[in-house]
Parts: structure tokens; sequence; C-alpha cells
């Protein structure tokens, strides 16, 4: 057999990557994975070609969160790795599994312009690397990379010389078994009796417990427990940012504890003697910074629970458990209790109450954020997809309480601006018979906006709704509150409809809701993507903000 006639290395990669049942790949190309991304697409994987390679790993996080499948997204070597330096940290941080397969610059070169030490960067953002330098364990090592991905639910980049993956295939025609073969399928973890014992007496005790859950709980289904063990202690309900929705249609459900919480919701974790966090990993935000419930104790039931996170002391009252398992338990030993703290009052006002009251004055012309977001609420479809951004105005847009847990995505765990987009394309190709609505600021939309051109091209469903208050709000709010010049934060609003449009998408502005029903139904029979550009004041602070950076701070210094 002449080499021509023999498959290359890069051949054997793609078919490693089709029989670890990649179906999906976010990718951009260059000189050191272009060929294997084409024989890639070839063997039959849906290939999504971004614009920018953190879009690719930013959309692989969304999408594996989506699908609970490892994502996978591709770049080439030096400044392809280079790009991923905001997106893996994120990824990290919120324990999503991903393959990225990163060229590496050619072994036989004394010099290569793209070359860089690629292994300190990516290790640096707490993914791992793995350089494979001998094409015949290439296929093993990528099988591993998927287990150690699953395992320890981070990135794992695999970089190859691209010279290497040219080289015709000396090794075994067999590939190795695949990942899924392998993992261990360990059942739900029980509690221990004695703990649930103690546990029990714990919340026997208490007067007003608050059912805390995570994502945690929804992995392990257990918001039907959580109900029963907050109907059982006459307590209230509420999730952290990621798992909201988990009980949407709960009377008692007082929406999202962290930096998010709405009004009511502050004045009831304020009352809380018990904090019942199931399946979280109680970060700092999730309790706002340790602010919302002072006067409770803390029960974690999770099955890694925790002390202290994030520098702070979070739980004294431990239940190591499967999140259904150990709340099932727990309830179980529960002795029936003649006082309840929830009372039809408390629903009412749970359901009537505006996420935030305070009144602003606005400029004629401009919308108010809260009243755009209550707008959408009422007139978007409910089984359309959620995707939520970061920025001030993620506050207004967190306050859907109608919608359920499943059609909502955040991730938020690193804190950058940019990844709207992206997010909603990883939504996008995971739930592809889906509308998605993306929620975004200005800024970070202007950060990664050349990807409107992948989702024109890839014809995906997404609906972007802008909240433009024309600014970089989460700064200039708090450049006003120390009195500090606003340069710099406050930029006007280009006419995002017309940079829509020049992109292929539709483009609306919005200075009045008035016809947003109509509008949205003349989405939902067109389908396509469209920027619908809302005009808001900057005038609004959310509670957040208020909190933490009262306007005028600095007079009264
Ligand atoms: C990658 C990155 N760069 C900068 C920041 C700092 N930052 C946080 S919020 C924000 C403003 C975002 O503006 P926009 O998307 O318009 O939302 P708004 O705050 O105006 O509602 C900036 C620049 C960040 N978090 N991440
Ligand atoms: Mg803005």
């Amino acid at each position: 057999m002449t080499n021509e006639a023999k498959p290359r290395v890069y051949d054997v990669l793609a078919r490693a990557f089709i029989q670890e049942g990649v179906s999906t790949c976010f990718t951009l190309m260059g000189d050191a994975n272009m060929n294997w991304a084409a024989r890639l697409a070839q063997q039959g994987c849906r290939m999504v070609y971004v614009r920018h390679e953190h879009c690719a790993v930013a959309a692989a996080m969304a999408y594996a969160r989506k699908t609970s499948e490892v994502g996978v997204a591709t770049v080439t070597c030096g400044p392809g790795v280079t790009q991923l330096i905001t997106a893996l940290p994120a990824a990290v941080r919120a324990h999503l599994p991903l393959v990225v397969f990163a060229g590496e610059a050619p072994l036989k070169s004394s010099w290569y312009n793209q070359g860089i030490d690629q292994a300190p960067m990516i290790k640096a953002t707490g993914a791992d690397y793995h350089p494979l330098h001998l094409p015949e364990r290439m296929p093993i090592a990528i099988r591993d990379a998927f287990l150690q991905a699953r395992r320890e639910r981070r990135p794992v980049v695999i970089g190859i010389p691209f010279d290497l993956q040219e080289r015709a295939w000396e090794g075994p025609s067999m590939l190795p078994t695949p990942s899924r073969e392998l993992l261990p399928r360990p059942s739900p973890i029980p509690p221990h009796p004695d703990d649930v014992a103690s546990a029990a007496t714990l919340v026997a005790a208490a007067q007003r417990v608050v059912v805390f859950a995570g994502l945690g709980a929804v992995e392990a289904q257990a918001g039907a427990a959580c109900r029963a063990l907050a109907a059982k202690t006459g307590g209230l309900l509420a999730t952290t940012l990621p798992a909201r929705g988990l009980f949407h249609d709960d009377l008692y459900c007082i929406g999202i504890a962290g930096s998010f919480t709405p009004e009511v919701g502050l004045e009831y974790l304020a009352e809380a003697d018990l904090v019942i966090a199931v399946g979280g990993s109680l970060a700092y935000h999730a309790g706002g910074g340790g602010q919302l419930w002072r006067n409770a104790k803390m029960l974690h039931i999770d099955i890694d629970p925790r002390a202290v996170r994030q520098g702070q002391e979070v739980a004294r009252h431990h239940l190591r458990a499967d999140a259904r398992l150990g709340v099932e338990a727990l309830t179980a030993a529960l002795p029936a209790r003649s006082h309840m703290w929830r009372t039809e009052a408390m629903a009412s006002r749970i359901r009537d109450s505006k996420p935030d009251s305070q009144v602003f004055e606005i400029e004629s012309g401009l919308l108010d954020p809260r009243d755009c977001v209550e707008a959408l609420e009422n007139a978007l479809p409910a089984d359309w997809e959620l995707v939520n951004s970061s920025g001030h105005c993620s506050w207004f847009f967190a306050q859907m309480p109608s919608r359920p847990q499943e059609r909502f995505l955040s991730i938020r765990e690193f804190g950058a601006i940019g990844n709207g987009i992206s997010f909603a394309m990883g939504v996008a190709a995971a739930r592809p018979d889906r509308t998605v609505v993306l929620f975004d600021g200005d800024g970070s939309l202007m950060m990664h906006v050349q990807e409107l051109e992948t989702i024109k091209r890839h014809g995906m469903n997404i609906l972007i709704v802008l909240i433009n208050d024309g600014a970089y709000g989460s700064e200039v709010h708090k450049l006003r509150s120390e009195g500090m010049p606003e340069d710099g934060s406050v930029f006007g609003r280009p006419d995002f409809a017309a940079i829509a449009r020049g992109f292929g998408l539709e483009g609306k502005t919005f200075k009045s809701l008035t016809d947003l029903p109509k509008l949205v139904q003349a989405f939902a029979k067109s389908g396509g993507a469209a920027v619908w550009d809302f005009h808001v004041s900057d005038k609004v602070l959310s509670p957040t903000i208020r909190r933490a950076h009262p306007p005028g701070k600095h007079a009264k210094a």
C-alpha cells in the first residue's frame, strides 16, 4: 500500500471523535486543525463554524449544559489557542465537561511563527492540557480525554502538532473501546441514617425554613422532593440563579436567593431561621455573600457538603447524600408540625408583588427595563428557550418567574461579559427544534457581535433581546456612586437594528411596548433570527447596585 492510499492520522483522529458519539463541533479553522475538522464534517458531525474561538468554547459550554453531553470545540494552534483564555476559566468554574481539539506547532520545524507554549496557558485557566506526540496512542488519549472531562467535569484540551496529523496512519486499525462503554454508572448515594436523624432534629426545631435548591437538585431530579420538604416544614422555596424555575409553579417559591432576589424574597429570607441548601455548591453570590439570611442556620444536603466556600463559612450542618434521596429521607424522618410559617397571605404577596417596586424618573422616549421584561414575560411563548447573559441588566431579566428551569440557561461563574450570543448558539444547536431568546446588554452583545453572521449562516432560530442603556451599566452606576467621571462607560446607542440587518437578520428598535405581543406572534410564525433593541433608561438601578453602590455615596462620604 502506498502512503497516498493509507489513511492519515487526522482521518483516524476524526473517526475517534465520531466513535465518542460527537455529533456537534464548534469550530474555527486554521492550519493546525482544518484537515481534521474537514474529515470530522465528512463523517457526519454537524459543524458550527463560528467567527471567534472564544465563541466556539462558550457555545460548547451551553451545549454541554443543555445536553448533559461533553461539549466539543476545535481551534488552531497559537493564536487560536490564546483566544480561549476567557472561556476556559468560565467552563472550569461552571464544572462543564468539554474536549477541545487544538492544533500544535509542527514538531519538525525549529521555528514556527504561531508557536507558543500552550500547556501552561491552558493549565492556568484550570483546564487540563494533553500534548499528544505519538500517533499510535492518540485515539486512546482522545478517549481518555472524554473520560476525564466527564469525571472531573472540566475542559480538557488536547494539542496535536499538525505535521503529525498529516502523517500516514501506522497504528492499529481498530479504535479503542469508547468512553461511554467504560464510564462507571454510580447509583445515587443514600444518606447515612445517623445524619438523617440529626438533620431531622435540626429541622424540627426550626420555625421558618427555606428550602434552597441548586443545579445539583435539578440533576438529581429532586424538585418534587424539595417541594414536599418545604410543604411538610411549612416553609418556603428558593433556587440559585442557574436552577431558577425549578419551582416556578409553586405558590411558595420566592424566586432566586442570591444577588437577584426579588423584593419580597429579601424580606422572607431575612426572617428565615433555617436554610436547607440542596444540591448546590454554596457559591459566594448564592446567599448574597452571607447577607441574605443573617439569622439562619444552614443545613447543606449534597454529595459534597461544604463548610467553607469561596472565602465564606457557609454551613455548619451537613447531610451527605444524593439530593433527592437525602431530601426524601429527611422529609420522611420529620414529625408533622402544628405551626406553619407559610400562609395563604404570603402566597398572594409572592404572586402579586413586583420584583422591585422602586420608582424612578425616566426620560421620555426611553423604557423602564422592568417593564420590558414584564411585557416579554407575558408575550413570549412558554416553550421558548431563554438564555440569560451578564451585566447590570441581567438582574431585570432574571425576573421571569413563570418560566420553568428546563427552558432556562444561565452560566455566569467567571463574570465575563460577551458570552450571551455564544450561549444562545450553543442552546440553539442543542435544541434545534426550539426558538431561543437571548437577553443581553448592549456592551456584552457588542463584544462578540460578529457571531450574528454565524447565527444567520447556520439558520439558527434566535431572538436577541437587547436591554440597551447605551452604556456599560455596571460601570456607569458604580462610577456615579463614587462621583467619578463617566467617560469610558457611556457610549450612546448605535443602530443595532441596522447592524442586525447588515448581517442578514431582522432588526427592530423599541421605544414603546405597545406592539410587542403582535411582533412576538409574527416572529413565532416567521422564525429566523432577529435583534430587538429596547432603548432603556440608565436611571433605573437594580436593587443589587443600589445596595452595593448607593447613588450619591460620594456626597455622603
Ligand atoms: C470580559 C469582561 N470585560 C469587562 C467586564 C467588566 N464589565 C462588567 S459588566 C460590564 C458592562 C456590560 O455592559 P452591558 O452588556 O451593556 O450591560 P449593562 O451593564 O449595561 O446592563 C463590564 C464592562 C467583564 N465583566 N467581563
Ligand atoms: Mg448596557
